[in-house]
């Protein structure tokens, strides 16, 4: 927790007018929740004791065993990042051709296809939830489209029914890039059980980490045990390669971080949420800005503080992200310009933006605030404080 410097009640306030930062130290974004050092510790010694370090370790089947059993699903098979992770599902559901995924997302949904050959097709989202728009995704089904990824874009569920309904109905494979939602639900489900597999990233920035980390989940049997061999080069016992693989394998170390935060998961949730209330409350009334909020029927992470700044407010977005980080509050415009928009993609599909209003507008409106257990309710006030100042 970093006390702020200053009070902040008009626009003389502010380090882009001359005043001192409120922060002396940068608040991020994506700091990493970090579960009871006492408990890894002890860990990091068990496992340098049992000198296993990786190659599907007893620390790795246990993680793998927790995780199943907390999403409700049969399994879990641990990978060292979830950019791996979804380039080995996506392999293991043999993909090809051309695959639907919404702009909207981190770079990883696209390039895990397009490093395999396979071309993403981008569709346009629902601006108000963010997720990609089972219409657009009609709008995009070729002759050459094998799979549809869903994100489940700031843990809040991509519309399941309607992509199975289509996947369904064009004789297409359908995943999720749940990288955002671990221990998100959606009709009371856990998210992990939804379409042919769901792929979760435990990257240091997420509510839940591994340091680095990701996982295929699934309930198809004949499927994990692919992506099992695939992880590992194809080995089914020494000397045996009965698959071609890679190394996707989650080391012991990265387990047992996992295995420590999942004992506080819920308590980083419950933070994020308060967090998130307090959010809103102090950014209630500035003009022009808008909180996504997630509801409160389905599980969600509340990691994510994402607010809008809508086109009649009085200033641009870039010029608040600007002054925020005047403040050393290194927000972000996750994810700006949009996939479609970087390269290789803005080259592949120059005229991509015509079939992607949604995901443009959005683009230019987006910012995420700082969240997690060390961020304490002053920050949040000064935070919010900047923003009015700015726009007032
Ligand atoms: N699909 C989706 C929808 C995703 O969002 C992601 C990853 C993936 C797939 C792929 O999963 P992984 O292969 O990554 O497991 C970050 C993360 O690196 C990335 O995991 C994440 N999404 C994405 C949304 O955010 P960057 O390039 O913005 O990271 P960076 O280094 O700028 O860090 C973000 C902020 O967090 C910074 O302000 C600093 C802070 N930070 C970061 C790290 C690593 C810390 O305070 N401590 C740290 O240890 O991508």
């Amino acid at each position: 927790m970093t006390v702020p410097l200053k009070l902040i009640c008009s626009k003389a306030d502010l380090a882009i007018n001359g005043a001192v930062p409120a922060f002396s130290e940068p608040l991020h974004v994506g700091r990493p929740n970090i579960g009871d050092r006492g408990a890894f510790m002890q860990r990091v010694s068990q496992v340098l004791d049992s000198q296993w370090l990786t190659n599907n370790g007893p620390m790795v089947t246990e993680f793998e065993r927790c995780i199943a059993d907390h999403l409700g699903v049969k399994h879990c098979v641990a990978m060292c990042n979830g950019t791996i992770a979804l380039e080995i599902a996506i392999r293991a559901l043999r993909l090809e051709g051309e695959v639907i995924v919404p702009s909207w997302t981190f770079v990883a949904t696209a390039h895990a296809l397009y490093w395999q050959g396979i071309t993403p097709i981008f569709a346009d989202i629902d601006p108000t939830t963010h997720n990609i728009d089972p219409l657009a995704v009609r709008r995009m089904i070729t002759p050459r489209t094998s799979g549809i990824i869903g994100v489940h874009l700031w843990g809040r569920a991509a519309p399941i029914e309607e992509l199975q309904a289509i996947a369904d109905e064009h004789g297409v494979k359908l995943l999720f890039d749940a990288a955002h939602a671990f221990g998100s639900t959606h009709g009371g489900k856990m998210i992990g059980g939804f379409g042919m597999c769901e792929v979760l990233s435990f990257h240091a920035t997420k509510s839940f980490n591994t340091f680095e980390g990701g996982a295929v989940v699934t309930n198809d049997d004949e499927l994990a045990e692919t992506i099992r061999l695939m992880r590992n080069f194809g080995f089914a016992g020494y000397d045996n390669v009965i698959h071609p693989g890679t190394n996707g394998k989650m080391i012991e170390m990265c387990a047992i971080m996992g295995l420590t935060n999942l004992e506080s998961h819920a308590d980083v949730v419950a933070c994020n949420a308060r967090n998130h209330a307090a959010y809103a409350e102090a950014l209630a009334g500035i003009p022009g800005i808008s909180l996504l909020t997630y509801g409160s029927v389905e599980r969600n992470s509340h990691h994510y503080i994402v607010v809008e700044v809508d086109n009649d407010c009085r200033v641009d977005r870039d010029q608040i992200v600007i002054a925020l980080h005047a403040e050393n509050i290194l927000a972000r415009k996750y994810f700006w310009p949009g996939t479609h928009a970087m390269k290789p993609y803005r080259d592949l599909f120059p005229h991509a933006r015509l079939m992607l209003p949604n995901t443009e507008q959005v683009a230019k409106k987006v910012i995420v605030l700082p969240n997690g257990t060390t961020l304490s309710n002053s920050e949040i006030r000064t935070i919010s404080d900047v923003i009015g100042a700015c726009v007032n």
